[in-house]
């Protein structure tokens, strides 16, 4: 198993959520069941929405594992929302095809049990940074601070671009509004599927 990389991706092409006013199509998934989802899109640009889920889709899942390396220290004291920020290394080994935007998943950190996870990968243009960060925010309470430790993820689905915002509250809420979502949409019976892949199960080391 390589740290640092990503190692396996399965075909899937879910259509999944974005923010803004809530919507529902009819959409097959890959095991041609018939899904009624719903999504969150601005009316005016929804087709534009549509289009860029389906093409970012297409590259999900991704499997990707790497240390947990210091950030700003901004989740936790200005949002209240921590987030474990993949080392640079890692991060140059994503694939090209993982653009930026906000995502969905499952993580598991060192051998901990395998939780949802919501993910920002690009420069928060909020803050205006200088270096592309990949950040997962795991959906559960650790007792203790995780630097240094294997963080391995599967990115699912795709929520949305990046966004600025007019305030700290704005940003504070959207993220919010993000994990609500992807509590709901790991829910489902294809998005349980990943969890359970082998990946999680391997033994990794620190390069
Ligand atoms: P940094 O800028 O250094 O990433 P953050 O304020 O974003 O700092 O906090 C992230 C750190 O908080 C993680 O590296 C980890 O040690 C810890 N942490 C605690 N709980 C969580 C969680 N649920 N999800 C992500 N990180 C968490
Ligand atoms: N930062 C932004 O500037 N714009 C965003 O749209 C944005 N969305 C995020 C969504 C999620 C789910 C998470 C976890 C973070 C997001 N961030 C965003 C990153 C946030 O600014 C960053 O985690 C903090 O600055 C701490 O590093
Ligand atoms: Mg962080």
């Amino acid at each position: 198993m390589i740290v640092n990389g990503f190692s396996r991706k399965l075909s899937s092409n879910l259509i999944k959520a974005i923010p803004q006013s809530l919507i529902s199509c009819n959409h097959r998934n890959p095991l041609n069941r018939k899904a009624n989802v719903k999504f969150y899109a601005n009316s005016n640009n929804k087709g534009e929405y549509l289009k860029n889920i389906s093409k970012m889709q297409k590259h999900l899942p991704i499997y990707a594992c790497g240390e947990i390396v210091r950030g700003f220290g901004r989740g936790s004291k200005e949002l209240g929302i921590p987030t474990a920020n993949l080392s640079l290394e890692a991060v140059k080994a994503l694939p090209d095809s993982l653009q930026t935007g906000v995502y969905y998943g499952w993580a598991k950190v060192n051998d901990s049990d395998v939780h949802k996870m919501v993910l920002s990968i690009g420069w928060n243009p909020f803050y205006n940074n200088k270096e592309k960060s990949v950040e997962t925010h795991i959906l559960h309470e650790f007792k203790c601070d995780l630097y240094g430790r294997i963080l391995k993820i599967c990115i699912v689905g795709y929520l949305r671009p990046e966004q600025n915002f007019d305030s700290l509250e704005a940003l504070i809420e959207t993220i919010n509004s993000d994990i609500d979502q992807a509590k709901t949409l790991l829910d489902s019976v294809d998005s349980k599927q990943f969890k359970e892949n082998t990946f999680f199960g391997e033994t990794i080391e620190k390069s």
